[in-house]
Order: C-alpha cells, then sequence, then structure tokens
C-alpha cells in the first residue's frame, strides 16, 4: 500500500498500518449532493484507509446510518436538496451526542457565517471549501482523536481497572435512570447482589495474586453469561446485576445456571484448579430508590450466607 502524500508524519503511517493490520476500518460517510465533491472526497479519504459510505442528500444519509449505526464519522455538505446540512446535524444530535458520531460540516467559502452556524447546529469541526487534502485529513483524524480519547476517559472513570466491569459509580448513575423507567412500569428489573463465597481462603491458601486471577476471571464468566444485563462490581468479591427482561423466577433459574456453572467448573489461576461457590440475592420488589431495592437483595444474599452459602434466594 502506497501512501501517496509526502506531508504524512512517520507515526501517522504506522498508525494507518496497525489499523490495515487489524482489519479495523473506521466507518465514515461522505454526505454531499454533487457527484464531482463527492467522489473528490472519497478518492483522498479512501487513502486513509476509512471504510467509507456516501449519501447525496440529508435523507438518505439518515437511512444509510440506520443501516450502519457503528459509523464514527460523518462529513456533511451544506446545501442539499430534501435535507440540507443544519437539517441533518439537528435531527441527529437529538439521538447520537458528539462522542458517539462525530460531524465535520463541509461547505464553501461565500457564506462567512456557516463555520459558525455547523457548530451551533452541533457539529464538531468544520471545514471550507475549497481545501487542500492535508487539512482535510488533519480535520478528520484531529476529531477521531478527540472522540477516542474521551471514550478512553469515560472508560477509565465509569469501569473497574481489574476487572474491566462497570464500577459502583456507573451502576448509581446509570442504575437511577433504569430504576426510574421501571418504577414508571416501561419494564419490570431485577436487582441481584452476589458475592464469593470464603474468598478470603482464597487469598490466604493461594495468593492475593490468584484471588485476582479468579477475580477477573469470574468477571469475564458474568459478562459472557449476561450479556443484556448491567453487571458492576461493587467492590471486593462483591457484584451487582440489573436484568431489565425479566421476572424474578427467570432472573433466579439465570442464577442458579450460572451458580452451577461456577461451582462445578474449576478456574485455573498460576497452574492450580480453584473451586469456588458464590451466593445471591434477588428482588423485583421496585422500591423507592436503586439503592433501597439492592438493600433488600442484600438481606436476601445474607439469608442465603447464613443457610449455608452456594445458593439464590428470591
Ligand atoms: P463470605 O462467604 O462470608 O463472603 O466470606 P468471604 O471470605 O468471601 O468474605 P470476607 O468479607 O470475609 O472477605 C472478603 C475478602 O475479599 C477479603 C479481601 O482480602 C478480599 N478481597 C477484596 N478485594 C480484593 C481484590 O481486589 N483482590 C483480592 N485478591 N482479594 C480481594
Ligand atoms: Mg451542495
Ligand atoms: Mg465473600
Ligand atoms: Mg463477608
Ligand atoms: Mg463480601
Amino acid at each position: 500500500y502506497v501512501i501517496k502524500d509526502s506531508t504524512y508524519s512517520f507515526n501517522y503511517a504506522i498508525s494507518l498500518l496497525q489499523r490495515l493490520h487489524k482489519n479495523q476500518f473506521i466507518k465514515l460517510l461522505v454526505v454531499e449532493d454533487s457527484k464531482v465533491a463527492r467522489s473528490y472526497m472519497v478518492d483522498l479519504l479512501k487513502q486513509h484507509l476509512f471504510q467509507i459510505y456516501t449519501a447525496c442528500d440529508g435523507v438518505e444519509a439518515l437511512s444509510v446510518l440506520e443501516q450502519e449505526p457503528d459509523i464514527k464519522i460523518l462529513l456533511t455538505d451544506y446545501n442539499m436538496p430534501n435535507m440540507d446540512g443544519f437539517q441533518l446535524v439537528q435531527t441527529l444530535r437529538k439521538r447520537f451526542d458528539k462522542n458517539q458520531l462525530a460531524i465535520i460540516g463541509v461547505s464553501s467559502t461565500d457564506n462567512p457565517s456557516l463555520s459558525a452556524r455547523f457548530i451551533k447546529h452541533g457539529a464538531n469541526d468544520f471545514l471550507s471549501k475549497p481545501f487542500i487534502h492535508e487539512e482535510l485529513y488533519c480535520r478528520v483524524n484531529q476529531t477521531l482523536d478527540h472522540i477516542e480519547l474521551v471514550a478512553e476517559t469515560q472508560n477509565a472513570a465509569n469501569r473497574d481497572f481489574m476487572t474491566k466491569l462497570y464500577n459502583r459509580r456507573y451502576l448509581f448513575n446509570q442504575g437511577a435512570q433504569i430504576h426510574a423507567n421501571a418504577k414508571q412500569g416501561q419494564y419490570s428489573l431485577a436487582v441481584v447482589s452476589m458475592d464469593i463465597d470464603h474468598f478470603k481462603e482464597v487469598n490466604d491458601t493461594y495468593s492475593h495474586e490468584v484471588g485476582d486471577i479468579v477475580l477477573k476471571h469470574v468477571a469475564n464468566m458474568l459478562t459472557i453469561c449476561f450479556p443484556k444485563s448491567l453487571v458492576a462490581r461493587l467492590g471486593g468479591e462483591e457484584f451487582c446485576i440489573l436484568m431489565t427482561d425479566t421476572d424474578n423466577e427467570l432472573a433466579s433459574a439465570r442464577l442458579n445456571k450460572f451458580r452451577e456453572k461456577l461451582a462445578l467448573s474449576p478456574i485455573l489461576a498460576n497452574d492450580q484448579d480453584i473451586w469456588i461457590t458464590a451466593s445471591f440475592g434477588v428482588t423485583n420488589f421496585i422500591d423507592d430508590t436503586l439503592d433501597s431495592q439492592l438493600n433488600r437483595a442484600d438481606r436476601l444474599l445474607y439469608e442465603a450466607k447464613n443457610d449455608g452459602r452456594n445458593r439464590v434466594y428470591n
């Protein structure tokens, strides 16, 4: 693959090669009614290994996004039939924020107020026509770098560093809305409190390091077994699961399946088989707040512990 421009930095060339190697092509949508301008942009952007989609107006852009929801960045012209660039940005911003879908407005400089208006309508950046290749790729890449940085920062704030599960902060932020919707009757909400049994013995018998491997393994299992639920690590060896697609009985059945799987298969850590069990409390009684519903689940968990552990109480 030949990069036809001498202005790229070495680091940029490397990052393109890495993208090529990992087959990770960022999806980009060009929205432009002029066929000539559209193919000019596509030709330039192709050199940067994007997976490129095109649309000739705002209406078509919306339908392309409907089919390709993981498009990361969109470049849109202002003057187009059916739906212009501003209307498109306004419509999209009701659905995607600046960090989910980046938008760069592209328009000619005859009207100097266009750039400010694009940005006021929610575009991340603006590019004046005519532009040179270098400015196009710099703006696109700067915007992508920015949203990637925001995603990394959000991830660091919302996730538990060791297990990569959501943390307590995220659980209560996000959970407040989930709980409020459940309270309005939009769906039922099963709140699960889970705690690994005699985990202190794992640390004491093997090592803290082995304990960490076990925690990561359990976190992985939870992510795989409850793909539609919000799974969080509350701290230590305690986890919480929010299920919005089930009643109490089905939630208990799923948890029992998980409990058995955990109890029946050892976890390999530092060449040793570690056998563990866990206890669970689950309730779909929609309490005043998520916190109080979680307290109910905790009390059930406490009873499960007292009655011998390795069980699910609802
Ligand atoms: P129970 O069945 O009553 O829950 O017993 P337990 O031993 O699991 O509960 P206890 O609360 O007595 O001990 C929890 C242990 O979890 C103590 C602590 O050292 C360990 N722990 C907490 N966080 C971590 C961690 O991040 N890594 C490791 N390896 N251990 C942790
Ligand atoms: Mg136009
Ligand atoms: Mg425990
Ligand atoms: Mg304890
Ligand atoms: Mg505990």
